[in-house]
């Protein structure tokens, strides 16, 4: 046990029972095992699904506004933890504590709207065309939905996707990323704290590997699967579900681009693009890895941008603990050796690049801190069309619209978006040709409210959640035709068919 075994039992009380010796849990700030748990057996998977489906079946008859007041009571009991949920979200998966804090509060904002949707699951009256028929559109509870998350949002993408599946009348079962199971087994605890005189079970956490997470996905029983991590995960979750009809949301991979354009206010512009590069150590499915600059301005773009990362990274690169740290630790050695390579291939064709280096080796061997690098490229190249993991940022240059749109749009990946500018036509413009699920203007890629459907296109599979209406993916569609005449009830298309 570490020096932050009194947080960790804080959270997790019962930590005992899930000790073990299949998953070893580190911290990326210093590299040092926390603890040891065991992974769920094929039978306690398979156990917990069922108990999820016994769940389901008392939880739809509660009506919405009582279910509601479950995520209340949670969001709550969130506001009391959140000081000691932010650390572990530091501690376990490394980005700075005020984003921790941050990742908290979203999970507040999310159970805030979650409660007032809990009254508002509207459905439709349509217009019949027939006389005395009245049709109507109702949306009704799913079922267990499996939820897998990823290191990085260890607890507000559960968030986002429990409270909404449960006022929707929908249990959850979450796999969390192998890499942050401990922020889960918090989660779960302060879920407990506040589900007394609840049907048993409506959140239960699956701990292990991808093969338990297949388990999940391969379950009928589980008709949604709501899968948040990169698109090679995608590619194995979402045929498997969909080979048993089952419905996915899926939240992959992005390569989210800021365009600036000569029109740019560059006193917003620069630290928009900062926020996005380097913050949570470029660790965002949001995060900013491409600028297209327009030609006239690219040099001293490139120019303030590199001086002010390797500012970043001779001072405020460190433990993400400290308040004046602004980026943390890689994740851990696989993370810093992607960065490596996606640097090594693009060295041949870079015109100048600024950090990257390994850096705070004094803070552990077996943590990953990086200073974050910044490419200058002359043209386009299809070695950043892969997605890395880490705070490297590609600028492009570009000569005009039409051409930034393009270049911004050939890559696979389709989740945010940015343009700086103060010409009306060009925001338009780019609003309209942005190929991505967000595309914002003048507020970087990154760090969208709650309230907004969340998700993107192409690899980034389609999938929308949080805000706007995607609580209509937690429920199914039903279509109703009611007739209370007397006499025989015509039939639809004017069709006589006389008996
Ligand atoms: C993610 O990286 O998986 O928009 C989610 C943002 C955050 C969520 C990121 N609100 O950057």
């Amino acid at each position: 046990m570490s020096a932050h075994t009194d947080l960790i039992r804080r959270l997790i009380p019962d930590l005992d029972s899930y000790l073990g010796s299949d998953l070893p849990v580190y911290s990326p700030i210093d590299g040092q095992l926390l603890v040891t748990l065991k992974v769920d057996s094929q039978s306690s998977i398979d156990d917990k699904i069922a108990r999820s489906v016994s769940a389901f079946h008392q939880w739809r008859e509660v009506p919405a506004p009582q279910r509601g007041e479950l995520v209340r009571r949670l969001g709550e009991a969130l506001r009391t933890h959140k000081e000691d949920l932010a650390k572990l979200v530091t501690l376990e998966c490394g980005k700075i504590l005020e984003e921790g804090r941050g990742e908290v509060q979203e999970m507040i904002d999310i159970c805030d709207f979650a409660v007032g949707l809990s009254r508002q699951l509207y459905g439709l009256t349509i217009a019949s065309e027939r006389p005395n028929h009245v049709m109507q559109e109702n949306w009704l509870p799913l079922g267990p939905v499996g939820i897998i998350s990823a290191f990085n949002f260890p607890v507000a993408v559960w968030s986002w996707n429990s409270c909404l599946a449960l006022v929707c009348g929908d249990p959850c079962l979450w796999k969390p990323s192998e890499k942050t199971p401990l922020t889960a087994l918090a989660c779960q605890a302060i879920f407990d704290s506040v589900a007394e005189g609840y049907p048993a079970d409506l959140s239960l956490v699956i701990l292990g590997f991808a093969e338990q997470g297949d388990q999940l996905v391969s379950d009928s029983r589980v008709p949604l699967i709501s899968a948040t991590g990169s698109t090679r995960m995608g590619r194995a979750v979402g045929p498997k579900v969909a080979a048993r009809f089952g419905r996915s949301l899926l939240e992959l991979g992005g390569n989210n681009a800021v365009i600036v354009t000569p029109s740019a206010d560059l006193g917003i512009a620069v630290p928009s693009i900062l926020f996005g590069s380097v913050g949570t150590a470029g660790q965002r499915c949001t995060s900013t890895r491409r600028v297209i600059a327009h030609e006239s301005l690219i040099g001293p773009l490139y120019e303030s941008l590199s001086k002010a990362v390797s500012q970043i990274g001779e001072t405020k690169v460190g433990d993400p603990l400290e308040a004046s740290t602004l980026v943390g630790p890689l994740i851990d050695q696989a993370a810093f050796d992607g960065m490596q390579s996606a640097l090594d291939r693009i060295r041949p064709v870079a015109k100048a690049i600024t950090g990257g280096e390994r850096t705070r080796e004094d803070l552990g061997t077996g943590a990953y801190y990086a200073r974050p690098a910044m490419v200058l490229l002359s043209e386009n190249s299809a070695v950043i069309e892969e997605e890395t993991f880490a705070p490297i940022t590609y600028l492009i240059p570009y000569r005009t619209l039409e051409e930034a749109l393009e270049i911004h749009n050939s890559v696979p990946q389709g989740l945010s978006s940015a343009i700086m500018t103060t010409d009306v036509r060009e925001a338009e413009y780019f609003k309209r040709h942005s190929d991505c699920g967000i595309a914002n203007v003048n507020i970087g890629t990154s760090g969208a409210e709650i309230g907004g459907a969340f998700g993107g296109e192409k690899e980034t599979g389609g999938g929308r959640e949080s805000g706007s209406d995607s609580w209509k993916a937690y429920m199914r569609r039903q279509t109703s035709t009611t007739y209370f005449g007397r006499e025989r009830p015509a039939l639809a298309q004017g069709i006589t068919f006389d008996v």
